[in-house]
């Protein structure tokens, strides 16, 4: 096992990891660059490291010639997502590329049926072609895709999983996994104040375009009504945009429309 040329086995993970760490910061950079926003906050890769090849392999009994098609995340890209609601759009980015430049092999959906020690997170195992100079090639690999949140507690655990030696004491796996809990209701605190900021911001758009169409129509009005009557308006719209009930404004404005439209302005 250990005579193998670890080297030349890994340099196609290397070569994988880079290419998908490109292909998806460039997807986030083209969300930037359109002024989208975009599901990814960040993009981080590596390739396993050869003593935690080894005992995954020991673990699962899995030979040195089936290393390559049994374990599944020696390439491995983990994409970070800000809310809960964008894993699904990256999912859904991966899942337009099925066929194309990667195969998806397998899906395995952790925030849904959460691992027993809190863990959640959604991978997706792809097949992904790379050209060597030996020909061309398939190799596997892991996206493992999760919020912030989500992440800080996947890493926090592994670090103590490492510290233990992979048997962290009862008492503090049950925090853990309240912990794991807790994290995943900051994401859903997080979504609702997102969507009550995204409403708020609708209703703010909607605001300013009447307040445009009811300024543009109180100019042309300008010039037919008599000065009282035009008065009069002014106070009313100043009332109605200190309120700010849309209904109201709205209302004001199929008024100032209709005598527009009286007066041919
Ligand atoms: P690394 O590179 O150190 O993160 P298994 O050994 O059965 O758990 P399997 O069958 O390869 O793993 O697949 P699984 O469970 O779908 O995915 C394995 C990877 O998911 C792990 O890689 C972790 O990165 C992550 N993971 C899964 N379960 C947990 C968990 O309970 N806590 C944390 N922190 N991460 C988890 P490795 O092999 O641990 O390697």
């Amino acid at each position: 096992m250990l005579d193998m040329n670890w080297k030349e086995f890994l340099y196609p993970y290397e070569q994988v990891v880079a290419e998908l760490l490109v292909k998806f910061n460039s997807l986030n950079e083209e969300y930037v660059r359109r002024g989208m926003y975009s599901p990814i906050e960040s993009v981080a890769g590596r390739v396993k490291s050869i003593s935690s090849i080894l005992e995954k392999a020991a673990k699962k009994n899995i030979p040195m010639n089936r290393i390559e098609y049994e374990i599944e995340d020696i390439a491995g890209i983990r994409i970070l997502c800000p809310f809960v609601e964008d894993i699904e759009k990256v999912i859904n980015l991966i899942r337009a590329r099925d066929g194309k430049d990667m195969k998806i092999e397998e899906e395995r959906d952790y925030i849904t049926n959460i691992k027993p020690s809190g863990y959640r997170s959604y991978h997706i195992i792809v097949k992904y072609p790379i050209h060597t100079v030996c020909g061309p090639k398939e190799i596997l690999a892991e996206i493992q895709i999760r919020t912030l949140a989500m992440n800080f507690w996947a890493t926090t655990e592994h670090t103590l999983k490492y510290k233990y030696s992979g048997n962290i004491p009862e008492e503090l796996q049950e925090r853990l996994v309240y912990c794991a809990e807790a994290a995943f209701n900051l994401d859903k605190e997080m979504s609702t104040i997102r969507e009550e900021i995204m409403h708020a911001e609708r209703l703010n758009e909607i605001k300013n375009n009447l307040v445009t169409d009811i300024i543009e129509n109180m100019h042309k009005l300008y010039f037919v009504l008599k000065i009282d009557d035009m008065d009069k308006i002014n106070t009313d719209f100043a009332k109605l945009w200190e309120d700010g009930n849309l209904e109201e404004l709205r209302s004001f404005n199929e008024q100032l429309e209709v005598m527009t439209n009286m007066y041919h302005v």
